[in-house]
């Protein structure tokens, strides 16, 4: 199963929706907690869920409310591996929603440093300072 979050202020939050034989459906907040949300965010690349929201908070969705009653252990790689309903009586005004975890900090790949790089001034200062002839810049993810 494909799931997305839509509606949120950025790619970790918003209204959790399932792909299911091309068309794109909401979930049932009946039951939506955090081991839930937890399985959506790490499918989606995050290390986990900060929240699992009811009642639309990211607006109510467009075509079925796919899902019903989700019971994830909250270790599953995948949603389709968790207890659910694939049908609801659940409106739209129950779509549920998550909120995930920033992806952990790893180490960053680094560059060369030049001076048109955004983030070359700091670091160029700073191998003056120490008398480098060269110095290496940070990419900001
Ligand atoms: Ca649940």
């Amino acid at each position: 199963m494909t799931v997305r979050l839509v509606n949120g202020s950025d790619s970790r939050r918003g209204r959790v929706e399932v792909l299911h034989l091309g068309n794109w459906g909401t979930v049932c907040d009946h039951a939506w907690d955090m081991r839930d949300a937890n399985v959506v965010c790490r499918m989606l690349g995050f290390p986990g869920a900060l929240a699992a929201y009811r009642d639309a908070k990211y607006g109510p969705g467009k075509g079925r409310v796919r899902l019903g009653d989700v019971g994830c252990k909250g270790s599953e790689t995948n949603i389709a591996f968790c207890a659910y309903k694939d049908y609801s009586d659940c409106t739209h005004s129950n779509d549920a929603g998550a909120a995930c975890r920033a992806a952990s900090v790893v180490p960053q790949p680094r560059i060369p440093c030049n001076r048109q790089s955004p983030f070359a001034k700091l670091f160029f200062k700073k191998s003056m300072i120490q008398r480098l002839s060269a110095c290496t810049c940070v990419t900001k993810l």
